[in-house]
């Protein structure tokens, strides 16, 4: 593969220029992994949602070819769009999309498109079966609110299931399920698989089965469900901008999905990231046998100057998910391959840092830094007290705490993208604190992005999250940060993924953030 050889795309996927934000269709065929995007081909805005899908191949995840969009909204049943979806693969091997057209008259309905050959590793060309859509508009669901078909899946009686959000008239969203025999002809289930009045409409929903508490190894959808069998529902919240998981247990006779105790409102559940990253979806890749996950990113800088820049959106760095120790989230890391883009090596060690103080490391002129740092904690004592209100809210606590003010134990952190005059700069840090209830140590993990730019027009808060550390006990913490950024007519794109390890729990938290230089 090629290269895709600007500053731009350093850690991510980007097309050469324009407007993309979901990802869709990801898949491993024949040797070659695929991913899909939703793609203005025109310019770089979303523009009226005129999308095509365009598509680039890869034998590494990490370097990209384009390949010609797989999808134009160029028949009765798409043309005023070709909106998110999901890629199957039917018994005999070959992959099927399921995708979302804006039709004509401005509905939405559910295509479906074949490869044109499906000998072709790159699946060049995708032919639309003119009988489409395979799944119009159901009467009682609102034309704007019926879209993004997941991944389908194969019920122990032979016939197909698929999930698809679904709004109605009184705000309630929906994920529904349809079944079919033959990928044609959709019958919808009365049950949905999900649903909620209070969060609102709902999209791009992915469910996917998760291996044993602990184990690192994927698992296809395909795959029946015995008894024990855990699976993720993610879902994304149209009125948030955020995605949010619960990992509970599907019926695949009911079709319905049991949320193991978790609140019905899909907001209170877990994230993968704390950041504007958003469209989620993931994939088995069977080359490696792990569970591979795509997210967009967006600008949040204003849409002229994204539409002056030609071009906007990225896709975060692949991430490998898979189940916590716990069975009750999910662990996530970028995926080994990230790692051949290490080159030189800079390091410092055994520094230490005093109240105050900063060390920098010399040597980072890359526009990429991949900086992994384990921060000794000697002592605890006096660590700030925590009451349990504040614990609900850490990003407040990130607000109000920045790495500027002083604690007892932290903050201790990095400054990334800092000017000389740290006038700019991204601190992402920790702080421990001690809960007044249990006498425990809780470490918080913050992204501040408020000083990243002078720029006011970007979008720019503390992020923040508790990370489940037994501090005391391992008295280290360790991060991983992938520093990322381009330079474009004085603007800076930086996209910042960091993941801390320890024995318990890996966080990752996605940032994306604009500032100048
Ligand atoms: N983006 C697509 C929709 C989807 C939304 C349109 C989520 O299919 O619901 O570009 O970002």
């Amino acid at each position: 593969t090629v290269r895709h050889g600007s500053y731009r795309t350093a850690y991510h996927f980007q097309p050469a220029k324009n407007w993309q934000n979901d990802p869709n269709g990801p898949m491993y065929y024949k040797g070659v992994y695929h991913l899909f995007y939703q793609y203005n081909p025109h310019n770089a805005s979303w523009d009226k949602g005129n999308l095509s899908w365009g598509h680039t191949v890869s034998v590494d995840l990490v370097n990209w070819s384009a390949i010609d969009n797989a999808l134009d909204p160029d028949s009765p049943f798409d043309s005023n769009g070709c909106w998110s979806g999901s890629a199957t693969f039917l018994p005999d091997g070959t992959p099927v999309f399921l995708y979302t057209g804006i039709d004509a008259s401005s509905e939405q309905v559910q295509n479906v498109a074949f490869p044109k050959n499906a000998s072709d590793p790159l699946l060049r060309e995708w032919v639309k079966p003119s009988y489409n859509p395979v799944i119009p508009l159901p009467g009682d669901v609102l034309s704007r609110n019926f879209r993004d078909p997941s991944t389908a899946w194969l019920g122990r009686e032979g016939l197909w299931r698929v999930a698809v959000s679904a709004g109605f008239m009184d705000g309630t969203g929906s994920t529904l399920v349809y079944r079919s025999k033959d990928f044609r002809s959709w019958e919808r289930n009365a049950e949905p698989l999900y649903e909620s009045a209070s969060a609102g409409m709902v999209e791009c929903p992915d469910l996917f089965p998760v291996e044993k508490p602990g184990v690192q190894n994927g698992l296809d959808l395909l795959a029946p469900s015995d008894a024990a069998a855990r699976h993720v529902l993610k879902l994304s919240v149209m009125a948030t901008h955020q995605d949010y998981y619960v990992v509970g247990r599907y019926d695949d006779v009911a079709d319905t999905f049991a949320l193991a105790g978790a609140d019905n409102d899909c907001r209170t559940w877990h994230r993968f990231d704390y950041g504007h990253v958003y469209a989620s979806k993931s994939f088995y890749d069977a080359g490696k046998k792990r569970r591979v996950l795509w997210s967009w990113a967006n600008e949040s800088d204003p849409v002229q100057d994204y539409v002056a820049r030609g071009w906007a959106g990225v896709q975060t760095v692949p991430r490998k998910i898979w189940l916590d120790g716990d069975g009750k989230q999910l662990l996530q890391w970028p995926i080994e391959e990230i790692e051949t883009l290490r080159k030189a090596r800079v390091g410092l060690l055994g520094a230490e840092v005093n109240a105050g103080g900063m060390n920098e490391i010399i040597g980072v002129a890359a526009t990429q830094a991949d900086v992994e740092v384990v921060f000794e904690v000697p002592a605890l004592d006096g660590a700030e007290n925590l009451e349990t209100n504040q614990l609900l809210d850490p990003q407040r606590l990130c607000g109000e705490n920045g790495a500027s003010v002083r604690g007892a134990v932290g903050p201790f952190g990095l400054l990334v993208l800092a000017s000389v005059d740290l006038q700019e700069h991204t601190s992402v840090f920790f702080r421990v604190f001690r809960h007044t209830d249990d006498g425990k140590y809780k470490v918080l993990m913050c992204t501040d992005l408020r000083r990243s730019t002078k720029r006011t027009d970007v979008y720019k808060p503390p992020y923040g999250g508790f990370v489940d550390i037994d501090i005391q006990k391992e008295r280290s913490i360790s991060l991983r940060t992938l520093v990322c950024f381009s330079s474009l007519t004085h603007i800076q794109q930086i996209q910042i993924i960091i993941c801390t390890k320890n024995s318990n729990d890996i966080i990752c938290s996605c940032n994306r953030l604009t500032t100048r230089w």
